[in-house]
């Protein structure tokens, strides 16, 4: 365990020099994660939520224990079972970590070097262990097992802080204030109302969905995005170039399609970026492609329709800012895509590095092969958020909430109360790439009440009311609470 130990800080240490995505146990992590078989993610997802990432790590950590355990059992009187264990630990974390596609040109020197101290460790305590003899032998075994674990764990979070270094804040602060050529009209006064959701979602609280176990460290000094495949000519970008275009300000309702009926994945921001369509036709998009392939640093990918993408009446941006700043580190610094109408998993790719015209038969984003459909578009949906599941409430109540059907536009959110349905008055619309806020006044008889929502949207579709979990394309069902009045 201890050479184990001293194998992952050495690991992390020079990491910390090579780059952060060279760390063998954040590699392995990654790798697990990629090749989980798709119940065993959805299960993990459902069951941990967000805590997913943690519970990975702690997973990996007991296997690894495990395999350490039964080699050190093994390895009580001959030293190879051990050697074994370490050799092929070694050689995991050398193939998880060089299969990365964010890895610097020295990132393999981590994975040699995890290999090198944990062989070198068990070897040298091993040796030392067999000759041991007396007392006085047994407490000088344990003052170098003692002073091994003490330095791997010293030595290991240096590593940590090393690999902290990679200041990207400092990076944001210095692209500062974007200038915007086209802002969005102000949001008016009504287009929220009490109790709803705020019409514009702080950049703080605006949801957070990515497979990244630690946050992609870009600069903008050192992000480029190569826009290539099925093109007339290959673009190559860097930031100054991309934030020197003319920008444009867009409001739209990012939304996650692992979010339940009723969730909170969902979210609206002021975009700021360069309209896709721009870009695309600069490199003259030809007319085979109906797929937009787009790459994060970390190798996660996402496959939009082209229609989609260059539809003038949606707006889709290569994004560098939310809410008047730079877009923070979490939300893709320096750069990420913008789609309204199409779940983030199939358009919204946060730090993208790469845009590649091709088909939908020849390419698959992430989440496809993994069980999620290939074609994501938004289905229409309502929430209420006030008031609570299972509240107690006078008789006179506010019910108030959103809808959103982005890229279409809702048109009307009906209020069931014990199954009759009543119009909800609806907020101003700001744009049909966002949501649209509604409230209903109430006055209800003592007792419990079932009050549900369902929304129409431009098309004149009204949601079904058939339950359907997330996976493959979207939850379906009307959000339904229910109030007791006293
Ligand atoms: N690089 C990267 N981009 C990504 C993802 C990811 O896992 N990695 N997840 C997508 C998904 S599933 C969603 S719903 C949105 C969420 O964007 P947000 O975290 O800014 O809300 O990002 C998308 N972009
Ligand atoms: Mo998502």
């Amino acid at each position: 365990m201890i050479a184990v130990g001293a194998a992952l800080a050495a690991g992390h240490l020079v990491a910390g020099f090579v780059g952060p995505p060279a760390s063998p146990f954040l590699a392995v992590g990654n790798w697990v994660r990629d090749l989980s078989p798709h119940p065993v993610t959805e299960w993990a997802k459902q069951t941990f939520g967000t805590a997913d990432k943690l519970v990975l790590f702690l997973g990996v950590t007991l296997v690894l224990l495990a395999v350490v355990v039964a080699g050190a059992l093994a390895s009580r009187r001959r030293a190879w079972p051990g050697l074994l264990v370490a050799v092929g630990l070694g050689i995991v974390g050398f193939v998880a970590v060089t299969s990365r596609p964010d890895l610097g040109q020295l990132g393999f020197l981590a994975p040699i070097a995890s290999l090198l101290a944990g062989v070198f460790t068990f070897r040298l305590l091993h040796t030392r262990a067999l000759t041991t003899t007396t007392s006085g032998d047994r407490r000088a075994f344990l003052r170098l097992s003692g002073g091994v674990a003490l330095g791997a764990g010293l030595l290991g979070g240096l590593g940590a802080v090393l690999s902290s270094r990679v200041d990207v804040e400092a990076s944001r602060r210095e692209v500062g204030r974007l200038r915007v050529a086209d802002p969005a009209p102000p949001v008016p006064a009504g287009a929220d109302f009490p109790g709803t959701a705020s019409f514009i979602t702080a950049n703080r609280d605006f949801y957070r969905i990515d497979t990244a176990l630690t946050v992609p460290q870009v600069s903008a000094q050192d992000w480029r995005l190569r826009v290539h495949g099925l093109v007339e000519r290959e673009l190559d970008l860097d930031f100054a170039a991309l934030s020197g275009r003319r920008l444009v300000e867009r409001p739209v309702t990012l939304a996650c399609v692992s979010n339940e009926v009723g969730g909170s994945l969902v979210s609206t921001a002021e975009f700021i970026g360069v309209p896709l369509r721009e870009l695309l036709d600069e490199a003259g998009v030809r007319p085979d492609a109906d797929q937009l392939l787009s790459t994060s640093v970390d190798g996660f990918t996402a496959g939009s329709p082209v229609d989609a993408v260059l539809d003038p009446a949606r707006g889709a941006l290569l994004a560098i800012g939310m809410n008047g700043e730079p877009l923070p580190v979490e939300h893709g610094f320096p750069a990420r895509l913008v789609v309204p109408g199409l779940y983030g998993y199939v358009s919204a790719t946060k730090w993208v590095t790469d845009l590649e015209l091709t088909t939908f038969a020849a390419k698959q984003g992430y989440w496809i092969p993994r069980g999620w459909s290939a074609r994501g578009p938004v289905k229409t949906q309502s929430r209420i958020d006030t008031p609570h599941d299972g509240s107690a409430t006078g008789g006179e109540l506010t019910v108030a909430g959103v809808a959103w059907a982005p890229a279409v536009g809702i048109d009307r959110v009906e209020v069931g109360v014990d199954g009759r349905w009543r119009d909800a008055e609806l907020a101003t619309e700001v744009s049909v790439n966002t949501w649209r806020m509604w409230r209903v006044r109430l006055d209800l008889a003592p007792g419990d009440h079932r009050i549900a929502v369902r929304a129409t949207d431009r098309t004149g579709a009204t949601q079904t009311d058939r339950l359907a979990p997330p996976a493959p394309d979207g939850a379906t069902g009307w959000h339904t609470v229910t109030v007791t009045v006293s």
